[in-house]
């Protein structure tokens, strides 16, 4: 049932800032605003042209108090962002300023918008469809100029297209399996069961390019999970803020200084990482070092990429040997740190006890940090990512949707070679088509748009 409601929301981050934005959607946008707004011009609100803006300011009826001086845009369905009607109020950027006029629309009929209502709202009005919606989310959260290049193109329905070709496709094939269903709105061929088979065989070749896109397209989305890792003063702390280029986490000559994870993203060469640094691992001195141990075995598992760091200038003890076997080798790249400490030597860490070769560095003066990070970017992506041609997977929701699709044209393709019955391909058909639909959209699971626009942020 459609939702009639006019929903508004503060749509700019909270907090001061030059301009705050108030947004409202829905039939009732306009006459809403209309009550509080008041334009310079004298005329009312509703006689704006669409996606003009008027100068005026936001008056409380009920107190006549002045709230703010405000530019209002007005935008009329159906050529806006919802395809309802929309009121954009730009005002200063206080937070008291904004909740004040938002109240004033939830006051007068407004309701207060869900998390990525507005979205949802160019979803069910059938602006965009599901996958589109989704990439919204994807470009506001964008870490690296790929990324959002990757969300910006699927929001343009580099996805969709991809997914409504595919659609066609397998209507072909299932016309050839089922003769007596009505095809009329699809150009199609006659089509024997060998061609339907080879055409089958066409269809799960695309879906397996679009599923191996995936990774790449995580990694774009949500940056490599890359833990810093190591017994404790081997100098991970000193290794993140190297890498970071500022002194964001605290280093002293004081074993045990780092107690819980601390977070940052850095741009490695096009890929985003979500570095972690951690606790040093050792046995615990108190109870707060033990869950700061705990976690740092948790970002271990967790991770995509694992920096084990080692102290070069000291000999290895049983800590070391402890790290070297708790993490997988093929996500480990073994740092040798205080390089400066054996300038031009051997370091007195012996690298014989590694599984793969290491890289050299020095955290104080960033010797062999160009090096790491070539490092990192062969081992996540080969070295550099390979041109994003092609529509690329970014949700983990979609690629799980495609793994479904290509499974059940499997099992019809079997079914044609070995010569089932038609009703049984056929069924493998619509099941395909159900996946393939429900990444657009066009076919909907109870409590998927929930899920979807959960991740969103309040006001759009
Ligand atoms: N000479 C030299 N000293 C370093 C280097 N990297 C770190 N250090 C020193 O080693 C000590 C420990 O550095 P941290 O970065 O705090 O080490 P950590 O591994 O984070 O230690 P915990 O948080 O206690 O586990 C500090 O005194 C750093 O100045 C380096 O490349 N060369
Ligand atoms: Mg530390």
């Amino acid at each position: 049932m459609r939702d009639v409601s006019t929903i508004a929301a503060i749509s700019t981050p909270l907090g001061t800032g030059a301009i705050g934005i108030v947004r409202m959607t829905g039939p009732q946008a306009v006459a809403i605003c209309q009550e509080v707004c008041h334009l310079a011009s004298g005329d009312s609100l509703s006689a704006m042209r669409s996606h003009g803006l008027g100068y005026g300011a936001i008056q409380d009826p009920a107190s006549g108090e002045l709230v703010d001086e405000v530019l209002v845009g007005v935008m009329r369905a159906p050529g806006t962002y919802t395809r309802e009607d929309i009121v954009e109020v730009n005002s200063h950027g206080g937070p008291v300023v904004q909740q004040k006029i938002l109240s004033l629309f939830l006051e007068r009929g407004a309701r207060l918008a869900t998390p990525g209502e507005f979205t949802k709202r160019a979803f069910l009005n059938g602006r965009i469809d599901l996958s589109q919606a989704e990439s919204v989310a994807q470009i506001i959260s964008a870490k690296t100029e790929a990324g959002l290049r990757v969300a910006m193109a699927q929001l343009d329905g580099s996805i969709s297209r991809e997914i409504g070709e595919l659609r066609q496709a397998i209507l072909r094939v299932m016309a050839a399996v089922e003769a007596d269903i009505d095809f009329s709105d699809v150009d199609i061929e006659e089509l024997d069961r060998e061609q339907a088979g080879g055409l089958l065989a066409e269809i799960q070749k695309r879906l397996g390019d679009l599923i191996d896109s995936a990774f790449v397209g995580r990694v774009l989305s949500q940056g490599v999970r890359t833990a810093i890792v190591g017994k404790p003063n081997v100098g991970k702390s000193s290794l993140l803020n190297a890498l970071l280029m500022r002194e964001r986490a605290i280093v002293t000559e004081i074993p045990g200084t780092t107690r819980d994870t601390i977070e940052e993203i850095i741009n490695v060469q096009g890929i985003p990482l979500q570095l972690i640094d951690t606790a040093g691992l050792r046995p615990a001195a108190d109870e707060v070092e033990q869950i700061g141990v705990d976690r740092s075995r948790r970002a271990i598992r967790e991770a995509d990429l694992v920096l084990c760091l080692f102290d070069g200038s000291e000999p290895e003890d049983d800590h070391d040997r402890a790290l070297i076997t708790s993490v997988p080798s093929e996500k480990a790249v073994y740092v040798i740190n205080k390089c400066d400490r054996f300038r031009g030597q051997v370091p007195r860490f012996n690298q014989g006890l590694l599984p793969g070769e290491p890289v050299i560095i020095s955290a104080m003066t960033r010797q062999g940090l160009k090096t790491l990070k070539r490092k990192i970017a062969e081992l996540v992506v080969g070295g550099a990512l390979p041109p994003l041609e092609g529509p690329i997977v970014t949700h983990e929701r979609h690629r799980l949707l495609l793994e479904q699709t290509r499974d059940a044209l499997e099992r019809a393709r079997q079914g044609l070679r070995v010569g089932i019955g038609e009703e049984l391909i056929a069924e493998e058909l619509r099941a395909s088509l159900g996946a393939l639909g429900e990444i657009t959209g066009e076919e909907m699971i109870e409590g998927l748009l929930d899920t979807i626009f959960r991740e969103f942020c309040i006001g759009k």
